[in-house]
C-alpha cells in the first residue's frame, strides 16, 4: 500500500489482529509471572506518548536531538545511498485496537517525520531547496513539514526508515529476527536505521533518570494506564521508578519497585507485591558500531555505511539487502 505522500506503512506480517482486552491480558500475565513484567509497547497510550515527546526534549535525553542533527548533517551522503527512485517506507512496530488513537498519533508523527526528512534529503540531493525547511525538526514540531517537493516516482526499490533506536527494545536475538523479517520485505532495497551507542554509563544513567522526573512519570504511566483501562487500583505513590545501565549486557533496564508489602487488584484479581519487588518494564539495548553491523549482517543485510556524531553518542546505519 502506497500513501499519497510516497510514504507507506510496512506492517509486520507476524502481527495478529488486535483485541480490546490485549492490555488487560498482558498485564495479568506479566504480573503473575516471575519476575513480574509489563511489556514496553504499552507505554504509548495518549498520556504515555505525550510524556515520551517530553522525554525527547529533555536536556539529559540526547538520542532524539543527536539523531536529528546527524540526519541533517549527513543528509547529502544518505541521499546518495538511497538514490533518486526509492519508495521510502516508515517501519512501525505498534498496532492494536486499544492503542488505536496512539497508533494513529505515532503513525502520523512518524510519517511527518520521515516525510519532512526525506523531502529535505531529496531536495538537497537534487540541488533544490526545501521550502520552509531550514534545519532538523523535532517529530512533535508540526512546522516545517510543508515542503513543496514531492518524492520521485517509485521504481519499486524500497527503502525502510526506522529511526529512534526503537530496535534497542528488542533483545539481540529478537532484533536479529526482526531485522531478518525487514530484510525480506525490503529485498532489493535498503534500510536506514538509528541505533543508540554504548557510552559512558553516567551519560546513559542521566538520560533515563532525568531531574524533572519525566522518565519516572513515563514509567509509572503503565500503572496509571492499568488504573484507567484494566480496572486496577495501583497507588502510584507506592511504586518508584528505577533505571540502571547494565554494562555487561549493554542495556538500560527499567523497573517499577514496590515501596512496601501491598496487594493490588487488577481486573478483579488480587496481586501481591513484596517490599522492594520489581516489575520489569523496559530494556533499551546499546550497541557498538561493529556490534550492530555484525548483528545486521547475521540478519541478512550488507552493512554499507555508518554515520556517527562527533561525540559518538548515536549512529545511523545504511544497510542493503542482498
Ligand atoms: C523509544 C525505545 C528508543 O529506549 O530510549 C525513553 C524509550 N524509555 N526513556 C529508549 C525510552 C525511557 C526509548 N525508545
Amino acid at each position: 500500500m502506497r500513501a499519497h505522500s510516497g510514504i507507506a506503512a510496512l506492517v509486520q506480517p507476524r502481527e495478529t489482529a488486535p483485541r480490546e482486552e490485549d492490555f488487560t491480558d498482558a498485564l495479568l500475565t506479566g504480573l503473575r509471572a516471575t519476575p513480574k513484567n509489563i511489556p514496553c509497547k504499552y507505554f504509548y497510550d495518549v498520556e504515555g506518548s505525550l510524556l515520551f515527546e517530553k522525554i525527547c526534549m529533555l536536556p539529559e535525553y540526547y538520542p532524539t536531538r543527536t539523531e536529528l542533527r546527524l540526519l541533517h548533517a549527513s543528509a547529502h551522503g544518505i541521499a546518495q545511498f538511497i538514490g533518486p527512485d526509492a519508495e521510502i517506507v516508515g517501519i512501525r512496530r505498534r498496532r492494536g485496537r486499544k492503542d488505536k488513537t496512539v497508533a494513529r498519533c505515532h503513525g502520523k508523527s512518524a510519517r511527518l517525520f520521515a516525510d519532512g526528512y526525506f523531502r529535505t534529503l531529496f531536495a538537497e540531493h537534487r540541488g533544490g531547496t526545501a521550502g520552509g525547511l531550514s534545519g532538523p525538526r523535532h517529530p512533535a514540531d508540526r512546522r516545517g513539514f510543508h515542503a513543496r517537493f514531492s518524492l520521485p516516482p517509485s521504481s519499486g526499490r524500497r527503502v525502510g526508515f526506522f529511526p529512534g533506536s526503537t530496535i534497542g527494545n528488542f533483545a539481540p536475538g529478537e532484533a536479529r529476527a526482526f531485522l531478518a523479517n525487514v530484510a525480506r520485505m525490503l529485498k532489493g532495497g535498503g534500510l536506514l536505521i538509528g541505533v543508540d551507542l554504548v557510552k559512558d554509563p553516567q551519560i546513559l544513567h542521566a538520560a533515563y533518570n532525568d531531574k524533572a522526573g519525566i522518565t519516572a512519570a513515563f514509567n509509572k504511566n503503565l500503572l496509571a494506564r492499568a488504573n484507567r483501562e484494566a480496572g486496577a487500583n495501583f497507588n502510584l505513590a507506592h511504586f518508584s521508578h528505577y533505571a540502571l545501565y547494565n554494562p555487561l549486557l549493554r542495556r538500560i533496564e527499567m523497573y517499577l519497585i514496590s515501596a512496601c508489602d501491598q496487594r493490588v487488584t487488577v481486573c478483579g484479581r488480587s496481586i501481591a507485591f513484596a517490599e522492594g519487588e520489581a516489575i520489569h518494564t523496559e530494556y533499551s539495548h546499546k550497541y557498538t558500531v561493529d556490534g550492530f553491523k555484525a548483528l545486521a549482517a547475521s540478519a541478512g543485510f550488507i552493512p554499507r555505511q555508518v554515520w556517527c556524531d562527533a561525540d559518538r553518542l548515536f549512529s545511523i546505519h545504511w544497510l542493503e539487502t542482498k
